[in-house]
């Protein structure tokens, strides 16, 4: 029986782990949840509310996007997601931690007070989903899943805005990654999987495209992972909380 991958459409860390399974030539298939709704699901079922959530081959049950990505490489470990070599096994290790504890889940608090004040991009973000519902019936259902989505990251457009002065400086850090080796070698390995997807999400803002696009990391995520969902126009953001980025 193939791996079975609980997902939401669209969701960064769940990205990861697609990519990482293909590029294993891993076999599988996804279980779409619906956004907001899945943190209870998933509660039942792993015991943990996010997304991905992995149930492998014999029942065996994975949560989280790090954690998969060890297993997927115990399991099968050609390519391999981390290098061998000590000194950059720790520089991957160290990159793929903060892009899943800081960039992640800062994409998250930025994309949700966006998405909330601009419902009529939420259409968008389900584009290639399994069961796309209407976008009359998303429009409608933004506010709800809006602001369940920002109590569960404890997140506001003043949170958002802090967030967004922190931003050039995650750049910076994400293209040295890429002028040291660290990211963006010939195979990608765990921290490209982790880091690219967030990058893409943020990039589905236009407003964050313009700042992210022309550095070195904006076509390193393009190119990692082309046609990803999503699209909120330019001025989605306040142009003040822009300023600072
Ligand atoms: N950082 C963890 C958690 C991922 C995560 O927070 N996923 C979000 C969707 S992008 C989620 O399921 N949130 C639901 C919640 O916080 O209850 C990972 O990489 O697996």
């Amino acid at each position: 029986m193939p791996a079975k991958l609980y997902v939401v459409h669209g969701s960064h860390p769940c990205e990861t782990v697609v990519r990482a399974l293909e590029l294993k030539g891993m076999a599988f298939k996804t279980v779409e949840l619906p956004v907001g709704m899945h943190a209870g699901v998933m509660r039942v079922l792993f015991g943990r509310r996010t997304v991905p959530g992995i149930v492998l081959e014999g029942g065996e049950k994975v949560s989280g996007s790090r954690a998969i990505l060890r297993r997927l490489d115990e399991l099968r470990p050609e390519p391999a997601l981390l290098p061998a070599e000590p000194e950059r096994r720790a520089a991957v290790l160290e990159a793929e931690r903060w892009g899943d504890e800081v960039l992640q889940a800062a994409t998250r608090r930025i994309l949700w007070p966006t998405l909330l004040a601009n419902a009529s991009a939420a259409p968008s973000f389900s584009e290639g989903a399994k069961l796309p519902l209407p976008a009359p019936v998303l429009k409608a259902a933004i506010p709800l899943v809006g602001r369940l989505e920002l109590k569960l990251n404890a997140t506001s457009a003043a949170v958002r805005d802090a967030d967004l002065r922190e931003l050039g400086a995650w750049l910076d850090r994400i293209d040295a990654w890429l002028a040291d080796g660290t990211l963006g070698g010939e195979t990608p390995n765990a921290a490209d999987l982790q880091i690219a997807p967030s990058l893409k999400l943020l990039m589905a803002m236009e407003d964050l495209r313009a700042v992210i696009g022309p550095r070195p990391c904006g076509p390193w995520a393009d190119a990692l992972f082309p046609g990803s969902p999503g699209h909120l126009p330019a001025g989605a953001i306040p142009a003040a909380a822009l300023a600072g980025v």
